[in-house]
């Protein structure tokens, strides 16, 4: 019998596992009464290309979407997934053991092929920050904070953050927004479906939760007076994503977290999904701090809060902070290792 034969004719049971960020799917069922496993993978691309459209920067990231089987009502069930493998090439069989590559029928709502981002016009600071660098790892005490990073922030809080005001304010993304407080409520937030997030799959679930007050820009201004507010807006979105999403994620089932550095400055959390590995560095340490660390450190840094400690974190050699300063004091610094 082929591959394909043998494929077809595989009776599903269940999903023994399936991971958003290798884009695997593995499934357990039978063939002719005997059991057998299925892995299907995504062959690999991710890639961010760099262009120009009308004479115009831009950059396009594409990336293969992940499996979506039966996690959402949008998403298809494993015998249509099945249906859906088309051509298949046998690579090799050695005893009990056979792989191949196949084809898979795409349909646009249900199981497109790839998630497409588009930057455009795209700016030099979107080029540098998608471009693969060198990363190191710095300890910025509140002296450098206050001599690079605080000056940097003014020159990136203009037109850089107008898509956060645009949602905040303008009511763009609107049909896709999950909650939204009244705009007078200074302590209130919006949450919407992050751009990373293909919309479909719950494995992979990534929202953003943007307060509307002004004066937080990163980690750095948060201190004692904004503990209070932090645990009760930790509290809604977990209560209002366990809602959201009945039956599919519980509370405690989400990874809340702060970027430092992050890219675009006025204060927002990251909401995503504990399954979710992460894409690039973005849930790694030296980035992402949980939110209730956040809160919890708040107590023990007195009035002044993070702007009183050394924070550490990775950051990449075309970004400007390192150029503007940072580089130099970590390079003075490094007689210490
Ligand atoms: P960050 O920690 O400032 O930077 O997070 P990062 O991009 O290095 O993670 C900003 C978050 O906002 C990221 O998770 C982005 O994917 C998301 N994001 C950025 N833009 C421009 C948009 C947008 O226009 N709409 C939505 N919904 N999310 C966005």
């Amino acid at each position: 019998m082929t591959l394909k034969e043998l494929v077809s004719k595989f009776n599903f049971e269940r999903v023994l596992d399936s991971n958003p960020q290798t884009k695997s799917l593995v499934l357990l069922g039978s063939i002719e009464s005997q059991s057998a496993i299925i892995s299907l993978e995504k062959t690999p691309f991710s890639v961010v290309l760099l262009g120009s459209i009308e004479s115009q920067s831009a950059i396009i990231s594409l990336e293969k979407t992940p499996f979506s089987v039966e996690s959402q009502s949008s998403s298809e069930t494993v015998s249509d997934l099945l249906k859906r493998i088309d051509e298949v090439k046998l690579n090799t069989i050695n005893d009990i053991y056979h792989w191949g590559l196949s084809t898979l029928v795409q349909d646009l709502e249900k199981n497109a092929s790839a998630k497409l981002n588009l930057i455009y016009p795209a700016t030099a600071v979107h080029i540098k920050k998608y471009a693969q660098q060198q990363q190191f790892l710095i300890n910025e005490t509140p002296e450098m904070y206050v001599k690079y990073v605080e000056p940097y922030i003014q020159t990136m809080i203009g037109d850089r953050i107008k898509w956060v005001r645009n949602i905040l304010f303008e009511g763009a993304e609107a049909e896709k927004t999950i909650y939204k407080d009244p705009i007078e409520d200074k302590e209130g937030f919006n949450l919407s479906p992050d751009m990373k997030w293909d919309g479909v799959n719950m494995d992979s679930l990534y929202l953003l939760a943007i307060v509307y007050r002004e004066d937080v820009r990163s980690l750095r201004d948060l201190n004692i007076s904004h503990q209070k507010w932090l645990r009760e807006v930790n509290a809604k979105i977990r209560k209002i994503v366990a809602d959201r999403y009945k039956g599919q994620i519980k509370p405690d089932q989400l990874r809340l977290f702060v970027h430092y550095q992050p890219s675009y400055y006025h204060f927002h959390i990251h909401v995503v999904n504990i399954l979710h590995p992460g894409l690039g560095n973005g849930i790694a340490a030296g980035k992402a701090i949980l939110l209730e660390d956040v809160i919890e450190q708040l107590s023990f840094l007195g009035e002044k809060g993070f702007k009183n400690r050394t924070i550490s974190y990775v950051i990449g050699e075309n970004h400007d902070l390192w150029k503007l300063g940072l580089k130099g004091e970590h390079e003075k610094s490094l007689s210490a290792y």
